[in-house]
């Protein structure tokens, strides 16, 4: 007999695109093998909790046979490249769809023991003196994970400066001419610690389409010989960056690549949240936006049994009758892509039953909140967030109806720990868990994801929480300036501190 050890398995999905198959073939997995549903995470994936160790293959086999993969979801590696959903932008968004899964492909470990292992592929043996080719990865891969964003202005909803490339498509009439090119964001950090820290990305130049992989690739071998090997804590790009320099970094890029970049072009971000409802494309398609609360599909959720929230079932079901795509979001959401107008009707019919949600009528905080997992799978966690957030919600509102505020968009995040899986330091409310009950309390990022918030109140439980939130939440509606965004007022009026 062996320990009962379970895992999560995360599979790789560029730009989040799932087919009406795979989705079934995902959710039987969920029902199959895993203990807690379908989970869609901030990259735009699904994952699965709670396999046993025997189930592991079978899952593994059943996602390859559905076309996905789950190949450097996890791992110092290139991850899952994630990219804007713009439904009513189809025409454009299909284009920059195909590079986030170009990026990604090229971007793939080129070892078969993956395959070996978990597929019952060809035995790879190994040869001491021709080892098994992996040209850009070489034998150590990466000091650390790294992460790749194509955003789409004027939306942010993949946070393009938290990750470690972040790609911004330049469209003028409707032609991609480019993208200009941020480098070393990333959100993770220590509690206590200043020399660890979540940092914004850099925009650094523009590169044409033909450039693209070569300046991605360029930073990648940059990382992996620069980036540091002796401390975990300070492997990531952002580190390396900081400790040559900007400047000196972007002169080796260039010099690797082979060309200079051109000079960042204009752009502007509108927001890093998802839009909710029906959208018609440029297609004549339609497209539906759903809001589903920490990306959590699981029937069994204590919340589902007292609400009738059988979200799973509900998307199982559509799933069976959809002929287009689903597209998972980086805020935890899915859009229900390239729907024909006359299957509108019997989706809706299929959302209310289920008592999924577009959350067009939801407090505007709700709309924007998201969680990061946490308790009780995390081994990282140090405060609860997913299952947090549903107690917290209904106080937040009380006090913006309090104030006059239930339709101003904020953002809400919450994190277990200060590894910032909800990219709490971009969101203008954020409580990053200290332990169990206690949180730091963060304002004044923007709602554009381009500025970091910094701590207000460190370690505090949920009543000092809300009683700060009431009072600053009521300066804000009293003093604003008009279109003012909550964390431009924070930064404004406040003072917080690094
Ligand atoms: Fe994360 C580690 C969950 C997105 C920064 N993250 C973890 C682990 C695997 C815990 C572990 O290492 O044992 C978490 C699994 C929990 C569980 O029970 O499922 C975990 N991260 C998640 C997900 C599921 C959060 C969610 O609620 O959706 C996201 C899965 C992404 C995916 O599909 O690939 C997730 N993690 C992120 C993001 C956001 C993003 O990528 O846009 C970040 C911040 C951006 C960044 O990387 O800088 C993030 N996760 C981390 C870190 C801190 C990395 C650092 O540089 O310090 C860790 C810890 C680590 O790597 O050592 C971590
Ligand atoms: Fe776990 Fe921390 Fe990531 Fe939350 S932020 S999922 S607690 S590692």
């Amino acid at each position: 007999l062996e320990p009962a050890y379970s895992f999560m398995i995360r599979a790789r999905l560029a730009g989040g695109v799932v087919s009406p198959a795979q989705w079934l073939a995902f959710d039987d997995l969920a029902r199959q093998y895993a203990g807690r549903g379908l989970r869609i995470t901030t990259r735009q994936t699904f994952q699965w909790h709670g396999v046993i160790k025997r189930n592991l293959k079978p899952t593994l086999r059943a996602i390859n046979d559905a076309l996905a993969t789950t190949i450097a979801a996890c791992g110092d590696v290139n991850r899952q490249v994630v990219c804007s959903v713009n439904p009513w932008l189809s025409n454009t968004h299909a284009e920059i769809a195909q590079w986030a899964q170009k990026l990604s492909d090229y971007f793939l470990p080129k070892t078969r023991a993956y395959h070996e292992i978990w597929l019952d592929g060809e035995k790879v043996e190994f040869n001491a003196a021709e080892p098994e080719a992996e040209p850009l990865y070489g034998p150590t891969y990466l000091p650390r994970k790294f992460k790749i964003g194509i955003a789409v202005p004027p939306f942010n909803d993949v946070d393009v400066f938290a990750q470690d490339v972040g790609l911004i498509a330049i469209v003028n009439n409707g032609k991609l001419e480019g993208f200009n090119l941020s480098i070393g964001g990333g959100m993770g950090a220590s509690h206590g610690d200043a020399t660890t820290y979540p940092r914004v990305g850099s925009v650094v130049g523009f590169v044409t389409p033909e450039q693209v992989i070569a300046a991605v690739e360029s930073v990648m071998i940059l990382q992996r010989d620069l980036g540091n090997r002796d401390e975990r804590r300070y492997a990531r790009l952002k580190y390396t960056i900081d400790r040559i320099g900007l400047t000196a970094f972007v002169e080796k890029l260039q010099a690797l690549a082979g060309f200079t970049l051109a000079p960042a072009r204009e752009f502007t971000f509108q927001s890093n949240h998802d839009h909710y409802g029906w959208f018609k494309g440029d297609n004549d398609l339609w497209h539906l936006g759903l809001h589903v609360e920490s990306g959590r599909l699981w029937d069994a959720d204590t919340q589902a049994q007292n609400t009738q929230r059988l979200w799973q079932t509900g998307l199982r079901e559509i799933a069976k009758i959809h002929t287009g795509e689903f597209l998972l979001t980086c805020n935890q959401n899915v859009v229900i892509a390239n729907v024909k107008n006359a299957d509108r009707k019997r989706i809706n019919a299929l959302i209310k039953k289920h008592g999924l949600n577009t959350g067009e009528t939801f407090s505007a905080l709700r709309q924007h909140s998201i969680a990061c997992v946490a308790l009780p799978t995390c081994g990282l966690a140090m405060a609860e967030s997913e299952r947090y957030l549903p107690e917290l919600l209904p106080k937040m509102e009380a006090l913006l109806d309090k104030h006059g505020l239930r339709n101003t968009p904020i953002t809400l995040r919450l994190s277990g720990c200060p590894n910032g899986c909800s990219r709490p330091y971009l969101a203008e409310i954020a409580l990053v868990g200290r332990a169990p009950g206690r949180y730091d309390l963060r304002l004044g990022a923007n709602a554009q994801g381009s500025r970091l918030n910094r701590i207000y109140a460190e370690n505090i439980d949920e009543p000092q929480i809300l009683a700060t939130l009431d009072e600053l939440l009521g300066r804000y509606a009293a003093e604003r300036a008009s279109n003012e965004g909550f964390g431009d007022f924070i930064a404004r009026t406040q003072e917080v501190t690094a």
